[in-house]
């Protein structure tokens, strides 16, 4: 993408209304618009990281054996009057009326529309376990949206609801989750822990929320620091064994680690002092296992083996994927800007052209763009006739996490310049093995 075709409407001066780093970064950036109160136009900038993230969550689940759908934002009142919470959810519904007069509602979660689409399609313990999951807006009517995308009233997440004939085969699905989830993260380049939580409106038993340590969370998070060097990494886990699942969820889940809703002192104390954590925590997940909470309300029954009909084990699982750029800015910036890890970034890689309309610099640049190109590689080309300070500070702000500096100078030396966003370490090299080193860099990405 050439810069001057594009649309990035950076801003100099920062935001008043925005009180943390990642929202001011984000509308800066030119990443998003606020339309009202927590509702949000994602400029194209910003719809690249969204759209790098959802794709991330995607390709995990479906590495998990789970199935993607796509149920509507608008839903009729009466599936919740059936599982009771249409009166219990409170002021946070945006309740609307068609020209019939018939209750609707923007969902604010889906746990009931898919267990009518379960119950309207499956009766057998022989097409079990099924998960089935989609990324969909939703709207809850906070009372006090703020930190832009990271509480907002319209915000997209993932949400994913599985079915099992037993309480054994749920909570198996309950750890698929965990270790989907914290291989998602960990793509973006992010340390989230799993902490034992309180289940709030969606109820049940079970229910781990993953937070993102950064001064800015909304919770208060008590954790032996040992936590924070859990690592997933490379390992292959087989989704089906549930023996090898289980083990990875308890290695991430045996070190003392909860919100201040289920923080129990006695626990905590005992942890060696030098390991005891108070710090706060940006909430970009939360899974549920609740039984049969809804499927017993809304009549979603299978037949088991042995021939008698039970109401069908769940769970929900969430990842809040617009919240998740805020949580990864939150992590990863500077006083300059943005530092987007690789998994996420909008533009794997800019070229700044230190002397537009200079014959060799345009030509080089513009090979460059090609030879990226032919890898895969689309990078954000800077080609505005600016100064070379002014072109630095946007690639600053909007956080590629490599650039390549192309000159006159360096051009009549047959090099150009390499710089990392995070290190601000730049080396200089043939244009071919500048191409060569990005390429390398994202072969695994
Ligand atoms: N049905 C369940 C799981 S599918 C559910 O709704 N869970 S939740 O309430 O915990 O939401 C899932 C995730 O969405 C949260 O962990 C959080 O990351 C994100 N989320 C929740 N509320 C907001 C909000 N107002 N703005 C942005 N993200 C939010």
């Amino acid at each position: 993408m050439r810069l001057t075709r594009y649309f990035l409407p950076v801003l100099k001066e920062n935001p008043a209304e925005a009180q943390i780093v990642s929202h001011r970064y984000m509308l800066r950036a030119g990443m998003i618009k606020q339309q009202a109160a927590g509702i949000y136009s994602w400029l194209p900038l910003g719809l690249r990281v969204l759209n790098r993230i959802q794709q991330i969550v995607h390709e995990e689940q479906e590495r998990a054996g789970h199935i993607p759908l796509l149920m509507p934002t608008l839903q009729p009142a009466d599936l919740w009057r059936e599982s009771g919470r249409y009166d219990d959810y409170g002021q946070e519904m945006l309740r609307i009326k068609d020209r019939q007069d018939r209750e609707m509602l923007y969902g604010p979660t889906n746990e009931e529309m898919i267990t009518d689409i379960f119950r309207s399609h499956v009766n057998s313990y022989k097409d079990l376990p099924l998960t089935l999951y989609h990324i969909q807006w939703k709207f809850r009517d906070e009372m006090r949206p703020r930190f832009g995308v990271m509480r907002g009233r319209e915000f997209l997440m993932k949400d994913g609801y599985n079915f099992d004939v037993d309480k054994a085969s749920a909570l198996h699905a309950y750890n698929r989750h965990m270790v989907s989830y914290l291989r998602t993260y960990e793509r973006m380049g992010l340390t989230a822990i799993p902490m034992r939580a309180d289940s709030g409106p969606i109820g049940g038993d079970d229910t781990h929320e993953f937070l993102v340590l950064a001064s800015t969370g909304e919770s208060e998070v008590f954790f032996d620091s040992a936590v924070t060097e859990l690592k997933l990494g490379n390992r292959e886990v087989d989704y089906d064994n549930r023996d090898e699942v289980a083990a990875v969820c308890k290695e991430f889940t045996t070190l003392y680690a909860r919100t201040d809703e289920t923080h129990d002192a006695a626990l905590f104390d005992a942890i060696p002092e030098e390991r005891r954590k108070v710090a706060r925590g940006i909430e970009v997940g939360q899974i549920f296992y609740f039984g049969t909470k809804y499927s017993e309300s809304m009549g979603a029954t299978v037949v088991t083996a042995d021939g008698s009909k039970v109401p069908v084990e769940m769970g929900s699982h969430g990842i809040g994927v617009s919240r998740l750029l805020g949580a990864i800015i939150e992590a990863s910036h500077d006083d300059k800007g943005i530092i987007w890890p690789e998994g996420v970034t909008p533009f794997p890689v800019g070229i700044v052209n230190l002397k537009q309309g200079d014959a060799a610099a345009d030509a080089a640049c513009d090979s460059l763009y090609k030879a990226l190109a032919a890898k895969g590689l689309e990078a954000l080309y800077d080609d505005r006739d600016e100064r070379a300070g002014a072109k630095f500070a946007t690639m600053d702000l909007i956080g590629l996490p490599w650039r390549i500096t192309v000159g006159p100078r360096g051009l009549a030396n047959g090099v150009v310049e390499l710089t990392s966003r995070r290190t601000g370490v730049s080396e200089e090299m043939a244009p071919e093995a500048a191409v060569a080193r990005i390429a390398e860099i994202y072969a695994g990405i």
